[in-house]
């Protein structure tokens, strides 16, 4: 299955991709992990992004394309994949649907976690107690927050607009998410 997790920082993309992939058998692909393991290797593109993603701003459409199509040509995403982060406006919406397209490879699901501002920024204060990671500061996620209404909020509708889009509750339990997940994509998993 080809799958597209989309929702605000802290909707439990990452969380609910890293235990949903178990059931699928299919990769996880976060963009956010991405970019952060070039930065930790201090490659030249990580030296790019550091400063970028501290201030909570997105990263550049081409490196992102760039770095999506290099994962994609990996053979263990034939049987189908978890996209997580990717697409964060309608520029990446159209990138991807071209280099699916391309691929031969088109998106079965795109999945909205649905979650409330208040205990978005609850559960980053939270990671940000537990993991100290740049980008979890107040003042950087409300700016990641304000990007997301801004400019990914519209890659929601597109997909609305496109009847691609499933919208899940993202509040409750790791368990009690997960479970909804998966019956949202049960009748895709049954014929994938
Ligand atoms: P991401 O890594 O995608 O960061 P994120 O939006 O915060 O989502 P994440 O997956 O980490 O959090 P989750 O909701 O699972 O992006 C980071 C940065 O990379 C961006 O700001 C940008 O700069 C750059 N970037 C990435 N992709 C890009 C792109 N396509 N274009 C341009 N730039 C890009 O979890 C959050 C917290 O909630 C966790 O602590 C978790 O434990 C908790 N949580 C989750 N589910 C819960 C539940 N049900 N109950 C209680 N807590 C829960």
């Amino acid at each position: 299955m080809r799958l597209v997790l989309l929702g605000p920082p802290g909707s439990g993309k990452g969380t609910q991709a890293a235990r949903l992939k178990e059931y699928l058998q299919v990769p996880h692909i976060s963009t956010g992990d991405l970019l952060r393991a070039e930065v930790a290797a201090g490659s030249p593109l990580g030296m790019q992004a550091k400063e970028v993603m501290a201030r909570g701003d997105f990263v550049s459409d081409a490196i992102l394309l760039g770095m999506l199509e290099d994962r994609f040509a990996r053979p263990d995403t034939a049987g189908g994949f978890i996209l997580d982060g990717y697409p964060r406006n309608l520029a990446q919406a159209d990138a991807l649907g071209v280099l699916l397209n391309k691929l031969g490879q088109p998106m079965d699901y795109a999945v909205q976690l649905e979650v409330p501002d208040e205990l978005l920024v609850e559960r980053i204060a939270g990671r940000a107690a537990a993991e100290g990671r740049a980008d979890d500061t107040p003042e950087v996620v409300r700016n990641r927050l304000r990007k997301y209404n801004n400019e990914t909020a519209p890659v929601i509708d597109y997909y609305r607009q496109h009847g691609q889009l499933t919208v899940v509750n993202g509040v409750g339990s790791l368990d009690e998410v997960l479970s909804r997940l998966i019956e949202a994509l049960s009748p895709a998993k049954e014929v994938g």
